[in-house]
């Protein structure tokens, strides 16, 4: 028996109603610019990120070259918390760096 255009739609309905909703997740990216020092983008990148000297010279060197780069992913509100540790960090040593969110 064929099953009605109705019919299906509510099958559809209830499927999306019983899948697991996964949460968005964002990336957390830095900028480049001119004038931050690179030792004090490392320090950020290691503090904020929990990346060791290495893995944040790494990404530094990236967001150097190519003027942006990815210090990590997470949900929304933990990706809010880390671009504003970044900015407040940068604010408070007078520094230009600048961080921003993107939703993947
Ligand atoms: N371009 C900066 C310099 O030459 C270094 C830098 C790297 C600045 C990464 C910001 O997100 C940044 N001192």
């Amino acid at each position: 028996m064929n099953t009605s255009p109705n019919e299906l739609e509510e099958i559809v309905e209830r499927k999306s109603q019983l899948k697991p909703k996964l949460p968005k997740k964002y990336k957390v990216i830095l900028l480049n610019d001119d004038y931050t020092p690179m030792e004090f983008v490392v320090e950020v990148i290691q503090k904020v990120f929990g990346k060791t000297h290495d893995e944040a010279t790494k990404i530094m060197l990236q967001i150097h070259t190519e003027g942006i780069g990815i210090c990590g992913i997470y949900p929304l509100e933990i990706a809010e918390t880390k671009m504003n540790q970044v900015l407040n960090l940068s604010k408070e040593s007078q520094h230009p760096l600048q961080c921003i969110i993107e939703k993947i």
